[in-house]
């Protein structure tokens, strides 16, 4: 029997993950903060499981992040997967010591504790890594040999996680590799990322009429679907030797690309209707023209720009196509076709 252990077990990814790993028959662990009103939406549906524990716990919380290691000891294989992160960009640049916390000192506090532990051989871990890292871009497409450059306190924080997980291979021989995973979204997204804040935006303009307010749309991302993601965070931890992977679709699309696709998709089946950007700066907007009637669906506050902009992320991910043999397998189209038809009837 094998086990794994998933820090961030209630957000998006932890929990793709855990399903994937439950039909695998692994026994899953999964960490989650005590909260006063239970925040367990994503995984509610596992808990049904025999396989599927929770463990309550914190990753600015050292003792415990060694007492719920030290504890899983009669298991052969132990894969832990590093995922709970303060993960949103934006919020790092207010709270850039939490995240730094949360991000930077709580892989250290995992992967030392692992070390610590008086069966450190059995486990694996994985780093939740991420394009950010890359940030202002030093190649056009970015792979594995890509120099890094942050453009925030999370993708700093990040960087201190891969660069440490990378130490303690080197250093201690441990099994330990970082996935540089590029976005990735899914209809259990987050409500306040970009992807997820159009398609639930949406969905609530068709019955409201209410306008969405964003940010900078000319940034352009690599989004590829959570569920193919999951999957290769565990093809990395069944490598014989453990190696950092980078992971994406090799596509890149505006916010606005992303908006049109979605508008497309709102309106199927709709004879005559027309989006049109109008204005420009702070003043742009989208407009839906049907017929003499116009609604504004996208306008500009400013609140959501950022101090220091990632522009365009872009992967190359031909080394774990080549070693993994791992392929995106949903497209852009289908990926927010998912989104919004999960959302319009939500
Ligand atoms: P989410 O924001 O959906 O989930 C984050 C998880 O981390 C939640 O379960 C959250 O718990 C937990 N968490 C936050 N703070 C702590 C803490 N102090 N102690 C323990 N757990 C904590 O992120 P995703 O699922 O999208 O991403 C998973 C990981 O992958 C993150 O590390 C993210 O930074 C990284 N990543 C994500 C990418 C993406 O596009 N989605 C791309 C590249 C990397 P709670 O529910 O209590 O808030
Ligand atoms: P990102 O995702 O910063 O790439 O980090 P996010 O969806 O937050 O932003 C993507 C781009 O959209 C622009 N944008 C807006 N973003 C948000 N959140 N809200 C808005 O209203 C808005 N308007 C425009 C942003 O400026 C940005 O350029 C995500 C997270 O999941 C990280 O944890 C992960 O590491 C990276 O993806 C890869």
């Amino acid at each position: 029997m094998k086990a794994a252990f998933i820090t961030g077990i209630t957000g998006q990814d932890g929990s793709y993950l855990a399903e994937f790993l439950l039909e695998k028959n692994y026994t899953v662990y999964g960490l989650a903060r005590y909260c006063s009103e239970n925040k367990h939406a994503r995984i509610e549906h596992l808990k049904a499981s025999p396989e599927f524990n929770i463990i309550e716990g914190d990753l600015t919380d050292t003792s415990r992040i060694y007492t719920i290691i030290g504890s899983l000891g009669h298991y052969d294989v132990i894969e832990v997967y590093n995922l709970g992160a303060q993960s949103h960009v934006k919020l790092s640049f207010d709270q850039p010591e939490y995240t730094a916390n949360v991000d930077a000192l709580g892989t250290l506090r995992l992967i030392e504790a692992i070390r610590n532990s008086n069966f450190a051989s059995k486990f694996k871990f994985y780093q939740a890594g991420t394009s950010e890292m890359f940030g202002k871009i030093q190649d056009p497409i970015q792979n594995e040999n890509t120099p890094f450059y942050p453009r925030s306190p999370y993708g700093v924080s990040k960087l201190f996680g891969y660069w440490i997980t990378k130490n303690y291979r080197e250093s201690y021989g441990m099994y330990a590799c970082t996935g540089i995973l590029f976005n990735h979204e899914s209809e259990r997204r987050g409500s306040e990322f970009v992807t997820r804040k159009i398609t639930l935006g949406l969905a609530k303009f068709l019955k409201t009429g209410e306008a969405i307010e964003l940010g900078n749309l000319d940034a352009k991302r690599d989004w590829g679907h959570a569920q193919d993601y999951v999957e290769a965070m565990w093809l990395m931890l069944q490598q014989p030797e453990p190696e950092d992977f980078v992971i994406g679709t090799g596509q890149t699309h505006s916010i606005r690309e992303f908006v049109l696709e979605a508008c497309a998709v709102m309106t199927t089946g709709q004879i005559g209707v027309m989006f049109s950007w109008e204005g420009s700066g702070v003043d742009e907007k989208l407009v839906m023209i049907q017929g003499d009637q116009r609604r504004d669906v996208i306008r500009i506050n400013p609140e959501f720009y950022r101090p220091a902009e990632v522009d365009v992320l872009i992967a190359d991910a031909s080394k774990a196509d080549e070693k993994l043999g791992w392929k995106p397998k949903i497209s852009f189209r289908d990926l927010v076709k998912r989104m919004m038809t999960n959302d319009i009837n939500g």
